[in-house]
Parts: C-alpha cells; sequence; structure tokens
C-alpha cells in the first residue's frame, strides 16, 4: 500500500483534537478528504437567505443581496445582506438576556432583563433604513481593503422596540454624556475573550432621537439571530454599523466612545477630500455620521429585455441618510439629459422612500437607465466614484441598469 493514500499520523491527532474525539476509522481517511465536520455549513439555509445573497465572507459570514432582489417595500429576512466583524454569538437564551448601561455619564449603573425592558418601556415600530458604510466598496481605486460590497449592502425592515431614550431617562444621564457605545456579544475573529468584534456607538443627540431603538423584533416577529438576536440597537441613516447586534451593555460616556473600530481607518473617512492613495493623518479623519443620498433600481433586473413599443415601467428606493429624498430623476442617454420620477413620502422618518416612471424608448438598440436621488439640501448622487478615501466607505454613485428594446 502507498502511504500517501493515507493521511499522517500528525494530521489525524491533530484533527482529533479539534473534534474532541477519536477519528475512529482515521486510517481509512482519504488524503485531502475535507471532515464534514470541518465544512462550512449551507449559508443560505443556516440564516434563511434567498439563494440569490451573494457570499463574500465566510470567515466572519458576509453576505449582500442583487439590485432586483431588493425590490420589496420593507425589506425581507431573505434579501437582508449579513455583515458580521466577528462569529455569531451561539446558544442565545432570550429569557435570561439582560442589557446593562454604565460609562462615565450615567448616574447609576443599571441592568434590564430583556422582559423588563419589554414590559416597563413603550413599544414602537419604525421602518429603518440600514446601509453599510462600506457598500460599494468594490469599485474603489486603488482598492479599498475589506468586503467588496457592490450595491446590496443595504436593507429597510421594520423594527419594533423601545426608544433608547426612554431607556437612558430612567437610567438617569449626566449632563456631561456625550456619546453612547454599545458592547455585544459576539466574538472577536482571534476568539479572544479580551477583544471586541466591533464597540461602536453615536453621539447623544442620535441617540435621543425618537427612533433609535432597542430592537427585539423585525418585521413583526423575533429578530434573526445573524441579524442580533435577541436585542439589537437601530440607529437608521447612519453607517449600519452604528447599529450593534446582540447588545448587552450600552456605555454612556463623556467623551466620543472610543471602542472597537471607532478609530484610525475604520468607519472614518478624510475630513476633506484627498486624492485617491493618499495616507491620511489620524487627526484629519473624522467619524460618518448621516449616510449620504442614494438609490437604487430594483426593477427591472439589469440585462432586461423588452418589446419595440412597449413602455417599461421601473421601479426602486432612495433614501439620504437623516435627510429626505425630495426627487428622483432617471437618464436614458447616459446622463445628457434626465426626467423626474414618481416619489413617495417614507413610510416614517429614516425609511427608504418608493420611486417610478413609465420609460418609453426611441428606437431598438441598446440603452442603460441611470438614476439619481436628490437630498433636500440639493445634493445629488454623483454619477461616478465620490471622494476616495482609504476604506472604502460612502460611495453613492448612481446605479445603473441595462436595457435591449428589440422587435
Ligand atoms: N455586535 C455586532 N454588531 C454589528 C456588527 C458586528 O459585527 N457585531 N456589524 C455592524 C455592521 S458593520 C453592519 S453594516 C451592520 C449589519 O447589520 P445586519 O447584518 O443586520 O445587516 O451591523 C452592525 N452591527
Ligand atoms: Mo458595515
Amino acid at each position: 500500500m502507498e502511504r500517501r493514500k493515507f493521511v499522517k499520523k500528525a494530521t489525524l491527532s491533530s484533527f482529533a483534537a479539534i473534534l474532541g474525539a477519536d477519528i475512529v476509522f482515521g486510517n481509512t481517511l482519504p488524503v485531502d478528504y475535507a471532515l464534514l465536520a470541518f465544512q462550512d455549513p449551507d449559508p443560505f439555509q443556516l440564516f434563511n437567505k434567498d439563494k440569490e445573497m451573494v457570499v463574500l465572507n465566510n470567515k466572519p459570514w458576509n453576505m449582500e443581496a442583487q439590485a432586483h432582489l431588493l425590490d420589496d417595500k420593507v425589506t425581507p429576512n431573505k434579501f437582508m445582506f449579513i455583515r458580521n466583524n466577528g462569529i455569531i454569538p451561539e446558544n442565545i437564551a432570550a429569557e435570561k438576556w439582560k442589557i446593562s448601561f454604565d460609562g462615565e455619564s450615567v448616574k447609576t449603573k443599571k441592568t434590564y432583563a430583556l422582559d423588563e425592558l419589554k414590559a416597563k418601556f413603550k413599544q414602537y415600530t419604525y421602518q429603518l433604513t440600514l446601509e453599510c458604510g462600506g457598500n460599494g466598496r468594490s469599485e474603489f481605486n486603488p482598492p479599498a481593503k475589506g468586503n467588496q460590497w457592490t450595491i446590496g449592502a443595504v436593507s429597510s425592515a421594520e423594527w419594533t422596540g423601545v426608544r433608547l431614550r426612554d431607556v437612558l431617562a430612567d437610567v438617569g444621564v449626566k449632563e456631561d454624556a456625550v456619546y453612547i457605545g454599545y458592547h455585544a456579544a459576539d466574538t472577536h475573529l482571534s476568539n479572544d475573550p479580551n477583544k471586541e468584534a466591533i464597540s461602536r456607538g453615536v453621539p447623544i443627540a442620535k441617540a435621543m432621537q425618537e427612533e433609535t431603538l432597542l430592537a427585539f423584533q423585525m418585521n413583526g416577529k423575533d429578530i434573526p439571530l445573524a441579524h442580533g438576536y435577541p436585542l439589537r440597537l437601530v440607529a437608521g441613516g447612519w453607517p449600519a454599523s452604528a447599529s450593534g447586534k446582540w447588545i448587552e451593555r450600552i456605555s454612556v460616556r463623556n467623551k466620543v466612545h472610543d471602542g472597537a473600530k471607532m478609530t484610525g481607518t475604520a468607519y472614518r473617512v478624510p475630513c476633506k477630500p484627498v486624492a485617491p492613495g493618499t495616507i491620511v493623518k489620524d487627526a484629519n479623519m473624522c467619524i460618518i455620521e448621516s449616510m449620504p443620498v442614494k438609490s437604487l433600481v430594483t426593477f427591472p433586473k439589469t440585462g432586461a429585455l423588452l418589446k419595440k413599443g412597449k413602455t417599461l415601467g421601473i421601479r426602486g428606493h432612495a433614501w439620504a441618510g437623516e435627510l429626505e429624498v425630495v426627487k428622483v430623476d432617471y437618464s436614458i442617454d447616459f446622463g445628457s439629459s434626465w426626467k423626474a420620477c414618481s416619489l413617495e413620502a417614507a413610510a416614517n422618518r429614516l425609511a427608504w422612500q418608493h420611486f417610478g416612471a413609465s420609460i418609453q424608448f426611441p428606437k431598438e438598440g441598446y440603452y442603460e437607465i441611470w438614476v439619481r436621488a436628490t437630498d433636500s439640501q440639493g445634493i445629488s448622487q454623483p454619477m461616478i466614484l465620490p471622494g476616495w478615501n482609504p476604506k472604502g466607505y460612502l460611495n453613492n454613485a448612481c446605479h445603473r441598469i441595462a436595457v435591449k428594446v428589440r422587435s
């Protein structure tokens, strides 16, 4: 027998150590065979996601939507992107879940059981748009490290919970409070229990907004595990990294929160525009706050074929962080001329808005439909990639789809 057909003894014992069990017939294992125990589970099944979702990373799990999957007015779980910085917590017992409040600027430390939170404070439901700060990163040049999000790291689900401000009022916050920072139950990728995967937050003014929730439901059901079960912070309109999942503790700070991924190039951009590739000093980097105006054509799917003479109905969503979207225009001539789309009001502040248009094409051939939204301060989306920054945040360039008109 050829020795190389068998897994080496040393490898076998290291497998056994990881498994915590002997591999009884290990001597018959073919070389390079990947044990099932070491294979990734099917993420679509694991997270109840649609098969058309795109996996960007498995360690940690990161998954994005495609534009046409985001057609629903309220995003269902199966089309909601997943962004993890660490390892999803396991074996969560919601009935034992607690959240505590501490930090320099609380009057006294306080802890609430999840059930107590639900019973004690009034519950609210809002549709809230959450976009990853790095959505659109894949287009940056020089390239930015990190998940290469295209356009699918955005969602707008309905979140139910209690207002953070009501809870903070009950806790008692000192006058000198400037920021809140969350602490969560996920594990750092290194497995080091002393390191947090991410610990971000928002200024106290954002924390005190009516729509900033400590949420325990998404779309009328318990929050799915990957999205923060059993309790998450939801701060719509800001980079979604501010919306901590699986939160166990909130620190009320008398300075800007300095948790993991609050400093350096993480979720920060040069305060003033820089040439691509520039190395920017720490002091000249600013924390991303409200997200910029953006839109997405969710119907039809890019590449659509249309019969000559037919009218094409397009639709999608537009959002502008803390602001309202006041108009959405489309162009079928590469931006030479623009026409107005119809635009609906948001379900509530910080929810995306729906737009639509009926388009007629002059003759057969290839077209692109470009869509551009404008916010209430008169700022429009750029047609091409906006300001370069080291980590590739805030790409709000116009979304474009291709259409062919045929006889
Ligand atoms: N505890 C915890 N909260 C987190 C993260 C994380 O890794 N751990 N990722 C953040 C980032 S960067 C984003 S974009 C959103 C993604 O939310 P989702 O996975 O529910 O879509 O969660 C934020 N909250
Ligand atoms: Mo993110």
